[in-house]
């Protein structure tokens, strides 16, 4: 059973039924095929550059099939091409750097001369404009035309679609979806997949399902008959130029045969009151998605989109109106499983432009388990609890609308709402001078001011070279300092915001036996490094496992997806309790070479290395606090992990704190601990490797235990080795030793793209700037490479890794 028959729910069915479920209904409160919706009236632009891989992936294979699609003869994708123009100095760093994305992920882009997009777009003034990126594969998706395409595809397989049919009511029993309810009765159904757009929110209120997505409205306003268009399209192509964008002013261009269509997204946000939506019958002209066109708030808009396109200067805007659709506090769109009743499936806040990508994703995690596509930034449930709150919501949605054609720093900070969570340590953290950065709610210092004179104090060797602009934004050197005392005395870590889940009872042991690639079976104290797996053998995640009791374990987690997976893996005899104990507890890590003597002056217990040895666990008292303590670091240093309860945290910080004044102590930030994991070669889940890869490219294939039975995603890896690994994640050095880069830039191998930056930083202890890569298996040490940095390239070099401790030697002494 699909709710809603828009672009999404279409799409749905025709991935279903190509994969040959027969027996799927599409209902749709709306009349059949315009129902209303957002797809009803959308004009269809497909830009498919993005910074995320994902993204990008859904829109292509959004474009290629749509482009193989037509309704008796008529279009579904006009491939007209996209551009993008820049009329600042930083739109055009920004192009280049979008070009990059385009190249990282497979996608032919060029960014050329006003003369040449003038050439490609004759309406342009090339005066007004620096350059442009031009996507040729990009274009026009004919979404209402798709719609048909696609449910007349999915009939003709055995679907049904319904119209005119409202779902009142979800009928669930025993944590299982049974059926929807409509006006017309129950309707059964094993599996409902809800694509109800941005009435999202409301279905999964049937189920008490939390669905993060804010409906706004947007402007799209028609011209009237453009003299320098006449002639050129017919009513059928609709449309010969490039579609464009011109982000420096929020706005959007397309042809309408000899009309240009205008979206704005340059007023104020404005957010739609569901109840106010028009209600009864809807018809073309009566569709509760389209609500008034607000005149006033177009005027800036119209007076852009006359200066960039002159020809506007003696046209009129003939029709607008407020169209709605959704937006979610990261951008994302959002995928998932009911947590609570099984079988009761969303897909929603996606744009025309993603709708065959997730399509496909969804019907392949409902075949086959998983999607080939890696989801972690479309999961419904990588959203914390406070995420999930109407107001915080509206707040970030709102800011998404604001930004989104704004350049953004991959480091920029959302400036509110702020301060959501903080950890024990946050009052000395502000003391301190911590400049934050937020993730997941929680605020992270990324440096202490407090280090600043440090700086002064670092050996020549440690003094890192000047930056780009780019690269010196929320930055700072005093990173370099934080690791240079990491490195040679010692730091104090937070690392409460790192996701901690307590899986206790009889069934423990056995989940994480069958969920994990490690030996669980191992004594009281001891920790694991280990993987999560999907059935392909695709990373879900990386964890470290510690015993605490025979039947307790505490599990380091990289997010709310993890604990996600294991509450569903967890039985549901209630042998095992899987529990989220982020909040109530908190974590320094203490590491550096000074680590043992501070915290051995400060306890009675031995943290000698024969008494507590690297990847122990063991309950300690330390400065009076009851911890538990973890010998591992993921900064690679002699340290452990302190757990303790919130109420204690502060006082333990102080007692390290007053303690360690003796050890050349310092509070230290993410900027060196990203920098120090990633001399260390230690990988961060989500960012270096997903489910699309593997152990052994990932370079993780030490945390396999073959000789394991049964555990998820064991079969899949049956004959994969280092060995027989075709890409693998490869440590990069840039050869000029300064210049940094960021992450999701393209490498070039013989001049080609073969891959693209996962993580990077500048090395502070190997003075030089630091790259992980995807790149062929053949890119073995010694190989040259090139990074593209904006529009130019960086000379880089394959090395074998880990850079720093490739011994262990400090970490295990
Ligand atoms: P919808 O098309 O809204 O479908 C949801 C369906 O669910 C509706 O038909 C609704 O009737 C049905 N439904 C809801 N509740 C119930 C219920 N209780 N019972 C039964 N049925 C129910 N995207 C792009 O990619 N490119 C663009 O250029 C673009 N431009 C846009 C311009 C405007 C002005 C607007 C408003 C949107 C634009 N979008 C664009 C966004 C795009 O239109 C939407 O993201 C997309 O159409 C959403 O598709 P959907 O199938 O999820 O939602
Ligand atoms: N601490 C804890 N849990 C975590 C992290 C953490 N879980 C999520 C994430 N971070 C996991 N990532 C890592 C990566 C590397 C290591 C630990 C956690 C690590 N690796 C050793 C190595 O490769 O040398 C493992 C050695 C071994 O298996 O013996 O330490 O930061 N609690």
């Amino acid at each position: 059973m699909i709710i809603g028959a828009g672009i999404v729910g279409a799409n749905v069915a025709d991935e279903l039924t190509a994969r040959g479920w027969d027996r799927v209904t599409v209902l749709d409160q709306g009349p059949l095929p315009l129902t209303g919706g957002s797809t009803s009236h959308a004009p269809g632009l497909v830009f498919q550059t993005s910074p995320s891989k994902t993204m990008t992936t859904f829109a292509s294979y959004t474009a290629s099939k749509f482009l193989s699609l037509d309704v008796d003869g008529e279009w579904c994708f006009n491939q007209v091409g996209g551009l993008e123009v820049a009329t600042t100095e930083q739109r055009l760093a920004e192009l280049h750097r979008r070009q990059g994305w385009a190249t990282s992920w497979g996608v032919a882009a060029s960014v050329i001369d006003p003369q040449e997009c003038a050439k490609l777009h004759p309406l342009l003034d090339a005066d007004r404009i620096l350059g442009g990126l031009y996507v040729e594969s990009d274009g026009l998706a004919k979404a209402s035309r798709v719609v048909v395409a696609l449910a007349r595809r999915a009939q003709s397989r055995g679907a049904v679609f319904q119209g005119s049919t409202k779902v009142t009511g979800i009928e669930h029993s025993g944590g299982r979806v049974t059926g929807v309810a409509t006006a017309n009765g129950v309707v059964p159904a094993d599996i409902v997949v809800s694509c109800g757009g941005f009435w999202g929110p409301d279905l999964g209120a049937l189920i008490g399902m939390d669905v993060p997505l804010l409906p706004l409205a947007h402007q799209y306003a028609k011209t009237d008959q453009i003299p320098e268009l006449v002639g050129r399209n017919t009513e059928l192509s609709e449309a010969g130029f490039p579609i464009l964008r011109h982000q420096d002013q929020d706005l959007y261009f397309r042809e309408h045969v000899d009309r240009l269509g205008i979206g704005s997204y340059a007023h104020r946000p404005m957010p739609v009151d569901m109840s106010e939506l028009p209600d009864g019958e809807i018809s073309a002209d009566a569709m509760p998605s389209m609500l008034q066109f607000t005149e006033e708030d177009f005027a800036p808009a119209w007076e852009q989109s006359q200066k960039l396109l002159p020809c506007l200067q003696t046209a009129k805007v003939e029709s607008g109106f407020n169209g709605i659709f959704s937006f979610t506090p990261d951008g994302g769109p959002l995928i998932g499983e009911s947590p609570d009743v099984s079988g009761f499936w969303i897909a929603e806040a996606v744009w025309v432009t993603h709708s065959a990508g997730v399509a496909r994703a969804v019907a392949q995690l409902l075949i086959d388990g998983r999607s080939e596509v890696e989801l972690h930034g479309c999961d419904v449930h990588r959203f914390e609890d406070v995420q999930l709150d109407p107001g915080y919501v509206s707040e970030t949605s709102q800011q998404n609308f604001v930004e989104i054609y704004d350049i953004l720093h991959p480091l920029q900070p959302k400036e509110s709402p702020r301060n959501l969570r903080v950890s024990p340590f946050h009052v000395r953290q502000t003391e301190l001078g911590a400049v934050f950065l937020e993730s997941g709610g929680w605020e992270r210092p990324h440096w202490f001011e407090a280090n600043a004179a440090l700086v002064d104090e670092l050996p020549v060797a440690w003094q890192p070279p000047a930056r780009d602009e780019w690269s010196a934004m929320f930055h700072s050197r005093i990173a370099a300092a934080e690791a240079w005392r990491t490195r040679t005395a010692v730091a104090l870590y937070d690392m409460t915001p790192l996701k901690r889940l307590e899986i206790s009872g009889p069934g423990a042991l056995a989940l994480l036996e069958r969920t994990t690639t490690g030996k669980m079976d191992k004594s009281v104290g001891s920790v694991t490094y280990t993987l999560a797996l999907d059935e392909a053998g695709g990373v879900r995640s990386d964890l470290t496992v510690a015993r605490l009791g025979a039947d307790s374990f505490q599990v380091g987690a990289n997010g709310n997806l993890d604990l996600d997976y294991f509450r569903r893996q967890a039985p549901s005899d209630g042998s095992v309790t899987v529990r989220d104990i982020t909040g109530g507890t908190c974590c320094i890590g203490v590491w550096g070479p000074r680590a043992r003597d501070l915290v051995s002056a400060l306890s009675r217990d031995d943290f000698s290395n024969e008494a507590f040895k690297y990847f122990r666990a063991k309950q300690v008292r330390i400065g009076g606090v009851p911890v538990t303590a973890m010998r591992l670091s993921y900064v690679g240093e002699l340290g452990w992990e302190l757990y303790t309860s919130a109420d204690n945290g502060l006082r333990l910080w102080d007692a390290l704190w007053a303690e360690g004044q003796r050890h050349g102590i310092i509070a230290a930030g993410r900027a060196a601990f990203n920098s120090l994991r990633l001399e260390k070669g230690y990988r961060s889940w989500g960012t270096d490797m997903t489910t699309e890869h593997n152990p052994y490219e990932a370079g993780l294939g030490f945390a396999v235990r073959t000789q394991k039975d049964g555990f998820i995603g064991r079969d899949a890896l049956v004959g994969v080795s280092d060995d027989t690994v075709e890409r693998r994640l490869a440590c990069l050095t840039i050869d000029d030793g300064k210049q940094v880069v960021l992450g999701s830039e393209p490498v070039f191998l013989d001049g080609s793209p073969a891959g693209y930056v996962t993580s990077a930083a500048f090395g502070h202890t190997v003075g030089v700037p630091i790259a992980y890569a995807w790149l062929p298996a053949t890119a073995v040490p010694g190989t040259k490479v090139e990074i593209q940095y904006f529009d130019r390239r960086v000379p880089a070099t394959v090395v074998a890794e880990p850079l720093v401790d490739p011994e262990m030697k400090k970490i295990r002494s």
